[in-house]
């Protein structure tokens, strides 16, 4: 059976942007629907077509994707960065539901004050919701690197809300700098591939098992590519009562120098090639392979050679020079060791 969305019709004369899980009085949940047809029919996104993110961005793919899981009142968290710049050109917004855009270093700081209140209202019988998510958007500048301290803060004190890092892996909206987030051996402005470097030389930080370490409710990794493990993930990350952190590959075509068009097949490369696994972690189940990577872990067969993954990418053009095949290989060799370890790691895969 399934379940029908509560009607709320726009009305003639009304916007059609009306915040319409934002209805005064709301009680209840959203169903979680992964039909697409059903999606489409019953849902609209919180971001509006109209946006200013390049054709061919990821970052919009997964922030509505994340929008169909929101079981109902919702208030979004942005830290400055493509997402935010591209969408909200003043006078004009892309959003639908009531968004705050902070500084690049404090989204998780903001995010906790603003659960802070929520729940100061709610106690005080002033909130006409059962329940009002917060949800932060962040790229990975302002994760990896210049927002980590919030995040670390926000995730300690426990806040009740979820962070959803965007990572497109470079500093994308200010020219394509590295990042904490960017992969060793990619070329950026700041990392640049030549004679001298042969792009960044050091590895990306492992965020997501950064934030295991601080025991919150759940941590997972999404690729948009596995669009309905993507958006389980966001509603499980709702439904916790704590922190709950989200590491979603964003794939930038500008950045990365892929064709437009191969923005979601990059993503498939990523998680075939165990280059980016798809797994979640609470503390009572430990780690977890989840979607497309859990069929790798099954069929070993289905592994990609993380050469696939880079040879559509021009940021990493010089690897496939004859001079760089030993980088190629010891990417490889770093890979392998980090799924092999997460297979070990598993509790739901059988070695
Ligand atoms: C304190 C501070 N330093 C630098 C900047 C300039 N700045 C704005 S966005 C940005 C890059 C953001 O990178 P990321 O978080 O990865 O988001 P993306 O643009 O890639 O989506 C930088 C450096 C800033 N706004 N504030
Ligand atoms: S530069 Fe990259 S991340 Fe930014 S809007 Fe364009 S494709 Fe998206
Ligand atoms: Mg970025």
């Amino acid at each position: 059976m399934v379940q029908k969305l509560p009607e709320v019709p726009i009305k003639k004369g009304e916007p059609a942007y009306k915040l319409w899980i934002f209805e005064p009085g709301w009680k209840g949940e959203l169903p979680l629907i992964t039909n697409p047809r059903q999606l489409a029919e019953q849902k609209r996104p919180i971001l509006l077509p109209g946006h200013r993110l390049c054709a061919g961005c990821a970052a919009p793919i997964i922030i509505k994707l994340a929008s169909f899981a929101f079981r109902g009142p919702t208030i979004v968290v942005n830290a400055t960065g493509c997402v935010e710049v591209a969408t909200t050109i003043f006078p004009y917004t892309s959003w639908a539901v009531p968004w705050i855009h902070n500084a690049f270093e404090n989204s998780a700081a903001t995010a906790s004050g603003v659960e802070a209140a929520l729940k100061a209202l709610k106690k005080t019988g002033r909130l006409p919701y059962d329940h009002v998510d917060v949800v932060v958007f962040a790229g990975d500048g302002g994760t990896f690197d210049i927002g980590f301290q919030s995040l670390s803060g926000m995730a300690e004190r426990g806040h009740d809300v979820l962070y959803i890092l965007y990572d497109n892996e470079a500093y994308m909206n200010t020219g394509i700098q590295r990042s904490g987030g960017t992969p060793k051996y990619a070329w950026t402005t700041t990392s640049p591939a030549g004679k001298v470097l042969p792009g960044k030389t050091q590895h990306k930080k492992p965020i997501a098992e950064i934030m295991v370490a601080h025991r919150i409710p759940y941590v997972a990794t999404a690729a948009p590519v596995d669009w309905m493990d993507l958006m389980k993930k966001v509603r499980k990350g709702l439904e916790v009562n704590g922190p709950a952190f989200i590491h979603a590959l964003s794939s930038c075509d500008r950045g990365w120098r892929h064709d437009t068009s191969l923005t979601i097949e990059v993503t498939r490369r990523a998680v075939l090639s165990c280059y980016f696994p798809l797994w979640e972690w609470t503390p009572e189940e430990g780690y977890r392979i989840t979607g497309l990577s859990l069929n790798v872990a099954r069929n070993p067969r289905l592994k990609m050679p993380i050469e696939k993954y880079v040879e559509i990418q021009g940021r990493f053009k010089h690897l496939l020079k004859p001079e760089n095949r030993h980088l190629l290989k010891e990417l490889q060799e770093y890979v392998d060791a980090v799924w092999e370890d997460l297979l070990n790691r598993a509790t739901n895969v059988k070695r």
